[in-house]
């Protein structure tokens, strides 16, 4: 997968580009991203790519043609796919949306806003759709653009040992469990027996029962959305109605 990525601070993205899963990703071929900053299409000595609201109101707002003729250059270097932009207006980033990306195999271009956000007329006319990561507020869209890149890459088969994300959160719909490893005792507090006993039906029973306690104490909405799902078996339904206080969601 190629993704092109349109953005004022293109150096942020050695983030991505030089560490962890997405770097050895993309050292293997699985994906590349191309950077491209619209002050370099600009042509007046300031190099502006922002400029005062129409209306008034606080802060700048980016100007649509260096955004257009950026995306001109890259609809030219052969990358066709969907465009998306970054805002707190947006819809949210869900798993959902990003197996979607994933499994259609197709190139991506992603526009990060910065300023107050980016004339409306280039949004309406080239992007596609815009995401929010949640409602809490940024600086501007590359974090939100690597958050996605990142949800995306270790999506890609090959990307990450095959197992690890089967079991993941938002593929069981529950949260995942807790983690233990060596020393067996540390700071006089012993991993939970179970774990040390090579029982693996028992383990795989605990286990499963340490999602769905954490689930229904702290996002009672998941519980709500696996049951829909049909992701709940009767021993889930069995061990809820017993351990758990009845959620009103
Ligand atoms: C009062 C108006 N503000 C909107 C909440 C203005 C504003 C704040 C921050 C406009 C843009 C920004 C920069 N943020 C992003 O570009 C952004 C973002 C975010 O702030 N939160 C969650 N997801 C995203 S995606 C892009």
């Amino acid at each position: 997968m190629r993704i092109d990525v349109i953005t004022l601070f293109p150096e942020i993205f050695t983030a991505i580009t030089e560490s962890g899963i997405t770097s050895r990703a993309k050292k293997r071929g699985l994906w590349s991203i191309e950077r491209w900053n619209p002050r370099d299409v600009t042509e007046d000595n300031h190099r502006t790519v922002d400029d005062r609201p129409f209306g008034g109101g606080p802060g700048m707002v980016m100007m649509a043609e260096p955004l257009k003729r950026t995306l001109d250059l890259i609809r030219t270097s052969g990358n066709r796919g969907r465009v998306i932009s970054f805002a707190p207006n947006g819809t949210r980033l869900t798993d959902e949306k990003v197996r979607e990306w994933v499994a259609s195999g197709d190139d991506l271009v992603m526009v990060c806003g910065r300023y107050e956000g980016i004339d409306q007329r280039f949004l309406d006319h080239y992007v596609d759709e815009t995401i929010s990561i949640g409602d809490f507020v940024l600086s501007g869209g590359e974090l939100p653009a690597m958050v996605l890149i990142d949800a995306i890459v270790r999506q890609i088969p090959g990307a990450i040992k095959e197992l690890s994300h089967l079991d993941e959160s938002f593929s069981t719909g529950l949260l995942d469990a807790p983690h233990y490893t060596r020393p067996e005792v540390w700071e006089e507090v012993r991993v939970p027996e179970v774990l040390l006993s090579g029982h693996h039906a028992n383990i795989a029973k605990w286990t499963r029962e340490q999602s769905l306690d954490l689930t229904a104490k702290t996002r009672p909405d998941l519980i709500k959305k696996a049951r829909a799902e049909g992701k709940l078996g009767k021993a889930d339904e069995k061990w809820l109605r017993e351990n758990t206080q009845p959620s009103k969601k």
